[in-house]
């Protein structure tokens, strides 16, 4: 037996033997891998693991090419991206998923009402936000899969119910959940890859409209850990509901850029969605593969100091920016 395992590497093989899809036995080998003491007695580890990656990566695209699995914990990835609700019994996830969405989940006055996760569109401005709601967690059970629904979402919407005394413990219980699995690192944390961080996060006080959920939410902003932004809403009222589509595609990381031909209007129809810090050359591989090669000049309207502007490719762009690709 290979010596000094450490307590990262031990999580990660937890989460590999807890992975129900390919895609989740993947990014957890992957993360043995990263965080394994590299030394002698661990080579024949790592060998194994590694050999156990390339069939899975076979495997998965073969899944692939053979169209969708049928795990309901596996929620493909639409629009902008992806926000998992994730929290205790009754705290008003699907109320909340169905205040944004035109989803029309089960809502029900007692614990434990979603059995599998459920996603609807949530609109920003001129983009759609995918919204998962998920089953229930406890301090002590979290659904087998959910940990991958939640390690694939880009951003983690955890709700604690302000009509509750309980409300600070859903919190700890929550972030402990998260924490455990690995799916969340707390502040103090090691960095790992695949690993979330508390700017991934929003906290969503629910219920605000419930009597004591003033006195409760003041609690709650002092009992959060640093990093983590609260933002008090009432699925039932409506109040913050409005806030919270753009504060998650904050979260998202991303930026819209639109595209113009030369010589034509730009195209608002459909915004390309490009990971923030993208440059000029992503936009273009994002039109058209061939065209980061092709590509002789290009033009931005928004972020440069003047509309037009001639930019290099490697102009880092801004959201809303329109470009004009010259081919
Ligand atoms: N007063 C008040 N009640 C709410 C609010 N949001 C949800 N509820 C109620 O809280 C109860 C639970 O709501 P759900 O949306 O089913 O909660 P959930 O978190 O999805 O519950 P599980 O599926 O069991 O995890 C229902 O009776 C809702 O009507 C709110 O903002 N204010
Ligand atoms: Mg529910």
């Amino acid at each position: 037996m290979p010596a000094n395992l450490t307590p990262q590497y031990l999580a990660a093989e937890q989460a590999y033997r807890e992975a129900k899809t390919v895609e989740e036995k993947i990014l957890a080998l992957e993360e043995m891998l990263a965080v394994i003491p590299k030394h002698k007695g661990t080579e024949k580890l790592q060998a194994e693991i590694k050999s156990r990656l390339a069939k899975l990566r076979q495997a998965g695209e073969r899944v692939q090419a053979g169209g969708r699995g049928s795990d309901p914990f596996h929620v493909p990835r639409e629009g902008a991206g992806q926000a998992a609700l994730v929290g205790f019994p009754n705290v008003g996830k699907s109320s909340l998923l169905a205040a944004l969405t035109r989803a029309r989940p089960a809502v029900g006055d007692y614990p434990f009402t979603t059995h599998v996760p459920q996603a609807g569109m949530m609109a920003f401005e001129d983009v759609q936000i995918q919204l998962v709601d998920t089953p229930p967690i406890t301090a002590e059970e979290m659904p087998a899969g959910l940990a991958g629904t939640l390690r694939l979402a880009d951003v983690l919407l955890l709700v604690v119910n302000l009509g509750s005394d309980d409300c600070l413990e859903q919190l700890e219980g929550t972030l402990a959940q998260l924490y455990r699995r690995r799916i969340l690192r707390e502040e103090t944390g090691e960095p790992a890859p695949h690993t979330k961080t508390m700017a991934d996060c929003l906290l969503l006080g629910n219920k605000l409209d419930a009597p004591g959920a003033a006195e409760r939410l003041a609690l709650l902003a002092e009992a959060a850990p640093p990093g983590l932004s609260l933002l008090p809403v009432s699925a039932r009222e409506g109040n913050g509901i409005g806030l919270l589509p753009g504060r998650v595609f904050a979260l998202l990381n991303v930026i819209r850029v639109y595209g113009k031909a030369p010589g034509k209007e730009v195209d608002r129809s459909t915004p390309f969605i490009l990971r923030r810090g993208s440059t000029v050359l992503e936009m273009a591989a994002a039109v058209r593969r061939d065209f980061p090669e092709r590509l002789k000049s290009a033009r931005v309207w928004g972020s440069t100091r003047f509309p037009g502007q001639s930019v290099p490719k490697d102009y880092v762009l801004a959201d809303g920016d329109v470009v004009e690709l010259h081919v």
